[in-house]
């Protein structure tokens, strides 16, 4: 079946259903499908965590992701795609089209007293799933969820996938985890061990992913939603992955740094009128970088799990096209925020001491892993921290560090955390055959997750709610992306951003930005997106400008002054 022009009423013949039944129950208001003759493409929306922005192929990274760049080919990078710097804010804007704050996440999962901070997606959101699920559509999830506070086998599960929308779900409720043994692993509604001893959460959410493709066997469409956790710490890849990478960072991260600005440059991902940023002042030149050997393999790691990925993305493409769903699927990648700096267990001597005696303690085969940082791997081997501990295998757990990050977000800026472009610059690859006739194009206009709703809605011919389950639901704030497609320019205020404290607006050209607590810097996107040339004291009035857009914007969203007090 290779097009797919309903009619409502083929629609609904081909359901089986009335009218009526094609609401998702509880939500009023809404008939299914928006057009009378609309073509429906599949929907595979696919985001890596704690990704830079040069870090793939195609936007200048020398990790190996053919399969990524092959999407790229094929179709169109968007060069000013944002996200919102953090892993559950941005799962929050992702899955809903409104700003996190709106959801219900305006931090991460605590709750901290008010509506917009509650660490748990609230009642007047809908997500994408939901919206497509009245359009006819199955939706299916592999990967990490992250927009609940209750990550607990018991939950409560209410904002649980399948309670969101999803027919199916494998994955992970809770945010991060051991790649070999994931805290909260969960397949529909109820958690889970590891199911095999080769256990690896890239290739089983790859996995997943395949066989809901493959066991889709209805005319209805699909969305689904493949969220991996590579590359977010801990460091864990398997040994032939990370073979590929031995020595390619002996260069270390000045070298690499360059590297990637240049490719970028002549790829058109960045304009050389763009001076690269300056290296962090609390990393060292490599030169006088000490222990070489564990700085090179924290990054030879991580390059492993994004290839890793990519082979995933691979098998999902491959599967797309044997079930022959592939010219009518829009494919989307993105990541979730830009490269991670957090030192986590990088910083302090090794724990548990390797001159321990610790005698092996295997875990209960059908055990549910309660800890994001295991104690123990299944068989029973101690999990160290610490400086100096070689990342890859069960048995450790540590970050890839500062240094890295800061040429994961080459030419960019600082990173997850901070709104300044390292943090938000994101990867978004859009591959529909049928529907963008571009290739291998790039596209500049700027957008952000909200738009990816709006797109899904736009795509699908779907009806996004203003009432469901009873309660009033917020209009959408994304645009979608679909005159982009066709490289016409999206109409828009602005964009706006907080988290943390650190705040920023765009509108066209002009960027305010501010790292918390620091005061705000005004620069020109167009001239110099590496933000090196604050312009906030030659022009004063565009500061109060959009100084006044972003305080209505956080009136308008419940963004509370940081850190938050509880009243
Ligand atoms: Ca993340």
């Amino acid at each position: 079946m290779n097009s797919r022009y309903y009619t409502r009423r083929d629609f609904i013949k081909a359901l089986g259903f009335g009218v009526a039944a094609l609401a998702v129950p509880g939500c009023a208001g809404i008939s299914g499908l928006r057009s009378e003759r609309h073509l429906q493409p599949n929907i595979v929306l696919i985001m890596a965590d704690d990704m830079g922005y040069s870090d793939i192929g195609c936007y200048g990274g020398e990790i190996r992701t053919p399969n990524l760049d092959k999407l790229a080919a094929g179709g169109l990078r968007f060069t000013q795609f944002y996200n919102t710097a953090r892993c559950c804010p941005t799962r929050a804007s992702l899955m809903t089209g409104l700003y996190q704050h709106q959801a219900g996440v305006g931090h991460m999962m605590e709750d901290k007293g008010y509506e917009s901070y509650r660490g748990d997606l609230n009642n007047r959101c809908v997500t994408i799933a939901e919206v497509l699920k009245q359009a006819g559509y199955s939706t299916y999830m592999s990967g990490k969820w992250h927009v609940t506070r209750y990550r607990g086998p018991e939950g409560p599960k209410h904002n649980w996938p399948r309670q969101r929308g999803f027919d199916r779900f494998f994955g992970t409720v809770h945010g991060a985890g051991s790649f070999y043994d994931p805290c909260s692993l969960t397949r529909d509604n109820t958690q889970i061990p590891p199911d095999s001893d080769d256990f690896y959460y890239t290739n089983a959410i790859s996995d997943n992913a395949v066989t809901f493709i493959r066991e889709h066997k209805t005319d209805n469409p699909f969305f689904m939603y493949v969220a991996y956790t590579a590359p977010h710490w801990p460091m864990h890849a398997l040994p032939g992955d990370i073979a590929r990478y031995k020595g390619r960072y002996a260069g270390g991260w000045d070298a690499l740094r360059a590297e990637r600005h240049k490719r970028m440059i002549e790829m058109g991902i960045v304009d050389k009128k763009w001076e690269l940023t300056p290296r962090d002042d609390a990393v060292p030149p490599w030169e006088q970088a000490e222990d070489k050997q564990w700085f090179q393999r924290r990054m030879e790691v991580y390059a492993a799990m994004v290839d890793c990925l990519d082979q995933g993305v691979g098998r999902i493409v491959e599967q797309l096209k044997q079930s022959g769903q592939f010219e009518n699927t829009l494919i989307f990648f993105l990541a979730d925020n830009g490269g991670c700096a957090e030192e986590y267990g990088s910083r302090d001597p090794i724990k548990p001491d390797p001159s321990e005696d610790i005698p092996l303690k295997p875990m209960d085969k059908n055990a549910l892993q309660p800890d994001v940082q295991p104690k123990v791997t299944r068989d029973g081997r101690p999990v160290r921290t610490g400086k100096g501990v070689m990342p890859g295998p069960a048995d450790t757990c540590i970050a890839y560090g500062k240094p890295w990050a800061n040429a994961s977000n080459t030419s960019f800026r600082l990173y997850k955390h901070w709104v300044h472009e390292g943090g938000i610059s994101t990867p978004l690859i859009a591959h529909w055959s049928k529907r963008i006739t571009a290739r291998n194009e790039l596209r500049r206009q700027p957008g952000h997750l909200i738009d990816i709703m709006a797109t899904c809605v736009d795509v699908a011919g779907a009806e996004y709610p203003s009432e469901c389950r009873g309660n009033k639901i917020i209009p959408l704030e994304g645009r979608s992306l679909v005159p982009a497609f066709d490289n016409k320019p999206i109409q828009r205020e602005a964009i706006y951003w907080e988290h943390e404290g650190n705040r920023a607006v765009r509108r066209g050209k002009w960027k305010l930005v501010s790292r918390h607590p620091g005061r705000w810097e005004l620069y020109d996107i167009e001239a110099d997106r590496t933000e090196l040339a604050d312009l906030a004291q030659k022009y004063p009035e565009k500061v109060e400008q959009l100084k006044a857009l972003y305080e209505s914007w956080e009136a308008r969203c419940g963004v509370q002054p940081w850190p938050i007090k509880k009243e």
